[in-house]
């Protein structure tokens, strides 16, 4: 079976998280992905919370799988030959460098586009053209610049982070969309073109709702939020804590046994008023004119919501799940990262995946959450540093033995 990325070559200069999300996916729809890294050094993440020593780390093995590794010095006279031919045989380059480093490296963008008028040149940087356009960004840096940090968390705690990498993993995904757009165009045009994505915009284009939110709040209280009836709204979106960002009041309710993570999260829609009412033993609420409409439930959701704890807390997350699934009320138990790791279910579709590393063994992995029906995805083990070297300069740059030994005297491979 082909794959549908099959016969796209990406050249991937990325490192750390968000261009190697984006050049991963790549490669698991099929592209043959040749991760061009530093002799001796590689991606830094190869050594960054390390569990084993001198041995890849889950965050580099779990971020670079069904990719080839080349060791190539940019900065190297013979390295720079050799970087030339890559990017006259590949389709697209991928990069998340420091702003400028391909430029200062001595490739920008129009000179690329000269050497390979059909390359797609792709990258993320934190910000985009503005003040901030030369700052190096991480993870944390985007949460905040782009407004998921200030609007969450509680309203009197402090902006928070999340744990979903929203910055790093989100811009790559983001980035892999551009490419995908831009080798559509390529068929018509035959032309390459730069491909940008911002981790700021990202991160903004995620938090979408609450540009919305932010608009709303001129004409009044935003009031499926927490601090509506009775709290304060500033002139900007304030955290909503675990409010439903729809149309529809949710929260997370405490299960049994009480532990971190026994928590359910329910939603309030008016079809399943009846039903939560009827399971909670609260049915003198149904009709009640106090209760139930959205409109007269909207300032007493905390009442609401302790309603439905004081039966949640006598069920386990999943009982609650199972009960009230089938009533079509929309719940989800809060899933711990060990729960979802072990689930039987997401290893047979793939999701999580157990790979085999030849010096780690064996470990588990988040596969590719996207399913093709004619392109299933294999996934494969991350390579070594520069694993690939000889091979790619052999089979896709046409270099003899003798030419790939004065490469390695010169330092450049
Ligand atoms: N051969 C020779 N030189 C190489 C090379 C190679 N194969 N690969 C990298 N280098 C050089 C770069 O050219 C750069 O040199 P200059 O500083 O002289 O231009 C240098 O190595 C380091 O690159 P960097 O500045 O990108 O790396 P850093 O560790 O200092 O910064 C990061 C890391 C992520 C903050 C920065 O790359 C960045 O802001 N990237 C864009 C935003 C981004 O993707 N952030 C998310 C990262 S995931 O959390």
């Amino acid at each position: 079976m082909s794959k549908a990325l099959e016969g796209v070559r990406i050249l991937d200069m990325t490192h750390v998280q968000s261009g190697p999300t984006c050049t991963q996916l790549l490669a698991w729809f099929g592209a043959d992905v040749i991760k061009v890294e530093r002799a001796g050094v590689g991606d830094a993440t190869r050594g960054q919370l390390r569990d084993i020593p001198d041995v890849d780390s889950l965050y580099f093995t779990m971020l670079n799988h069904n990719k080839r590794s080349i060791t190539l010095d940019t900065k190297n006279e013979k390295g720079k030959e050799v970087f030339e031919r890559l990017l006259r045989c590949c389709d697209v380059l991928v990069e998340n460098f420091a702003p400028g480093a391909l430029d200062r490296m001595g490739f920008p963008w129009e000179k690329i586009h000269e050497i390979n008028p059909g390359i797609i040149y792709a990258s993320v940087k934190g910000f985009g053209k503005g003040p901030y356009q030369d700052c190096k960004v991480y993870e944390n840096v985007a949460q905040c610049t782009g407004g998921s940090a200030s609007t969450t968390g509680f309203d009197d705690g402090p902006p928070t982070v999340t744990g979903a990498q929203i910055g790093d993993t989100g811009t790559g995904l983001h980035l892999a969309i551009g490419i995908l757009a831009a080798l559509v165009h390529r068929q018509s045009t035959g032309l390459g073109q730069r491909v940008e994505c911002a981790m700021q915009d990202g991160v903004m284009n995620l938090c979408r709702v609450k540009f919305r939110d932010q608009q709303r709040l001129q004409h009044g209280p935003l009031t499926e939020y927490p601090q509506y009836p009775n709290g304060e709204f500033g002139s900007s979106v304030p955290r909503s804590g675990n409010a439903s960002g729809g149309g529809q009041p949710g929260w997370a309710v405490k299960t049994k046994p009480g532990g971190p993570n026994d928590y359910v999260y329910v939603i309030i829609q008016p079809p399943g008023w009846a039903h939560l009412m009827r399971v909670i033993g609260r049915e003198e609420l149904i009709d009640d004119p106090e209760w139930s409409t959205p409109q007269v439930r909207l300032p007493k959701l905390d009442q609401c919501f302790a309603m439905i704890e004081e039966w949640t807390k006598t069920k386990t997350k999943f009982e609650v799940m199972e009960t009230l699934n089938p009533l079509n009320v929309p719940c989800g138990p809060i899933l711990s990262i060990e729960e979802l790791i072990n689930e039987e279910a997401l290893m047979k579709t793939g999701t999580v995946v157990e790979v085999d590393h030849p010096e780690r063994g064996k470990y588990r992995t988040v596969g590719n959450p996207i399913k093709l029906s004619n392109s299933p995805t294999e996934v494969i083990r991350s390579p070594l540093l520069g694993e690939h070297t000889d091979e790619v300069l052999t089979d896709v740059l046409g270099y003899n033995e003798s030419e790939i030994e004065t490469l390695r005297e010169a330092g450049a491979v």
